[in-house]
């Protein structure tokens, strides 16, 4: 087979060597005492996020919405909700983005709107007016009591408990939420709504903003049939088959690249979140020949802890979680774009989840942050991510915020009588609300986040985890991201070249990237207990990269949850074995710091 020639860095879209920051801006900073992260909070902080290197700032919403999910419901697209502060804010935050060579993103959410939004208000008054058809209302099953329970039209699950269905008195009817009940799914099968999407999407862009996180976007097109689902363990049939992948998804989204993005002349980074797409579904959303999205952000590897739904817990084994990653890796090398991402707004912290939170805390934190960021894609920071920040130790319900946590809550001990202790356990363990507790500014009272009193708790370990503490630790996990970022930065290789899968045992995750004759191979032990590699596997030497000090580092063994990334002289020069041979190494910078990096030139 002939080889693709890979395209040079000119040749190649802006964002492909980008790193993104995620901003959820609730839990960012405060900066009026109101207890709630807001822009000008954001804009006081924003050079914590240049310092770190990063190209984007991804900012989830802050657009005007009732809060029912902090803001993923929203009420009006065009303007910025007064808990946030004014659209004026939103500007002069741009402004100041653009002004540190950064660019900015802002979250998109059209596959359903604010229950409060005048287009849902207007469409629930009946069935003539004019917005009747822009959600999906449907009369009661035949034979039922309407709004009885089992009169819904079918048997979908809502992701955040109960049926997807809710009854309108006014209306007569039943409308469909895959969300919560205060988020109705809007209907992209009438041209009317597309055309209010597209139109609004451009008015962001002329604004100047540089692209979109599109929330649930292959979600938009669903079969018009609405089948009833096969019946899982929530008591309510799986709809994921009809809406995830429904027939118009490409058509939509090849009318929106046509209508909203290639009549504009700038080059915009869109990712799509598509939970349950396959690697085959990301390869044709990803593709340049359609050029529909440029990445999209995929599930597997945070579902690898679950069984079934994401509240019944599994056993994730190093090597399920390095088989995972590598099969996205390989699925994507030809065509389409990766991804790279351990933690979001609605996922568990990282090195509580996959890494050790205690005795290997740092150690944990940084090897998994090496793995992802020398991978080939578009790695996401979420915040706090860079800081090391952990899941809370919640244990009371009250200490929850998030509409799935407490919906899951009620569900399970108000109708179906399950013990509180055990449901709080899960929630312990997944509760997005992990993700969400305050930025860790500094060791105050606060964290350094707010003056008054925080909408959710602050984690006590803020007293000694926290962004003041880590600037100036050299071993610090934010100054190993930003020597991740800045060899990005710096070494093609990262960005483009070839992965492959080294052999070695099921705990390490090894891998070699390749491009020309540039390559570097990454070892990295995914457990807590030391990890035996061949007996002549390379010791200190020619690590560009790792989390233990050079004087420790042993050939053949890697410690607990270690680390290291090697540079080869030339691609040629590396064993078939996969083994890095010692002497082979080109030592970029000489050890002294626990940390060693591309820094020096
Ligand atoms: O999330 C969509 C989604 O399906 C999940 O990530 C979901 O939050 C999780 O699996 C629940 O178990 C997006 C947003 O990221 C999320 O914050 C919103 O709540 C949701 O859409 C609705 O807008
Ligand atoms: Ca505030």
């Amino acid at each position: 087979m002939p080889q693709a020639v890979s395209p040079t860095a000119s040749e190649q879209p802006w964002w492909r060597s980008a790193v993104v920051y995620q901003i959820y801006p609730r839990s960012f900073a405060d900066s009026n005492g109101d207890g709630i992260g807001d822009l000008p909070g954001v804009l006081a902080h924003l050079d914590h996020i240049a310092r770190l290197g990063v190209d984007v700032v991804w900012l989830s919403p802050v657009y005007c919405s009732p809060q029912d999910d902090n803001g993923y419901d929203i009420s009006d697209y065009q303007d910025v909700d007064p808990v946030f502060g004014t659209l004026d804010d939103l500007d002069v935050l741009i402004r100041a983005v653009h002004e540190r060579g950064m660019r900015l993103i802002m979250d998109l959410v059209v596959n359903h709107t604010s229950d409060e939004h005048p287009w849902f208000v207007e469409s629930r008054r009946g069935r003539d007016t004019p917005k009747a058809d822009w959600y999906f209302w449907r009369d009661a099953r035949p034979g039922t009591v309407p709004g009885e329970p089992g009169s819904e039209p079918n048997n979908w699950g809502a992701v955040f408990s109960g049926s997807a269905w809710r009854w309108s008195p006014e209306r007569g009817q039943f409308y469909l939420h895959l969300f919560s009940v205060k988020q109705p799914d809007l209907n992209w099968d009438n041209p009317q709504v597309r055309e209010a999407v597209f139109a609004m999407m451009g008015w962001w862009l002329d604004r100047g903003i540089d692209g979109f996180r599109m929330d649930v976007i292959n979600f938009i097109s669903k079969d018009p049939a609405l089948p009833d689902g096969s019946m899982t363990q929530s008591g309510y049939g799986d709809g994921m088959p009809y809406f995830a992948y429904g027939p118009q998804i490409h058509a939509y989204l090849a009318e929106m690249r046509k209508r909203v993005f290639e009549p504009r002349p700038g080059s915009y980074l869109t990712v799509g979140e598509m939970p349950g797409v396959t690697p085959q579904q990301a390869r044709e959303f990803t593709s340049s020949d359609r050029g529909q999205l440029a990445m999209v952000f995929q599930f597997e590897h945070v579902m690898l802890d679950q069984d079934g739904d994401k509240w019944t817990r599994r056993r994730v084994r190093a090597g399920d979680l390095r088989d995972t990653l590598a099969r996205w890796q390989d699925a994507l090398a030809d065509d389409g774009w990766n991804s790279l991402y351990w933690n979001n707004h609605d996922q568990p912290r990282v090195v509580s989840r996959y890494g050790n939170d205690t005795t290997y805390w740092r150690e944990s934190a940084t090897a998994l942050a090496a793995v992802l960021h020398l991978q080939r894609g578009t790695p996401y920071v979420y915040q706090g991510e860079e800081l090391g920040m952990t899941n809370l130790p919640f244990d009371d319900i009250d200490n929850f915020r998030d509409v799935e946590s407490l919906n899951h809550y009620a569900e399970m001990v108000g109708r179906r009588g399950a013990d509180p202790d055990a449901v709080l356990q899960t929630l312990r363990h997944k509760s997005r609300d992990n993700a969400r507790t305050p930025m860790q500014w500094s060791a105050e009272p606060g964290a350094g986040f707010t003056s008054g009193t925080p909408w959710i708790p602050v984690n006590p370990n803020h007293v000694w985890l926290n962004a003041a503490a880590e600037y100036d630790e050299p071993t610090s996990i934010y100054n190993f991201y930003r020597e991740l970022i800045e060899l990005r930065h710096a070494d093609p290789v990262v960005v483009d070249g070839d992965f492959a899968l080294l052999p070695a045992p099921d705990e390490v995750y090894a891998f070699r990237r390749t491009l020309g004759d540039r390559c570097i191979e990454v070892y990295a032990n995914l457990t807590s207990t030391a990890a035996k590699l061949a007996d002549d596997t390379a010791g200190p030497e020619g690590v560009i990269l790792g989390n233990y000090p050079p004087e420790t580092c042993q050939p053949g063994l890697l410690a607990p949850w270690e680390v290291r990334a090697y540079r080869l002289v030339s691609a040629s020069a590396s064993h078939s074995t996969g083994r890095p041979a010692t002497g082979d190494g080109q030592r970029i910078r000489g050890g002294g710091g626990m940390i060693s990096g591309p820094g020096e030139r």
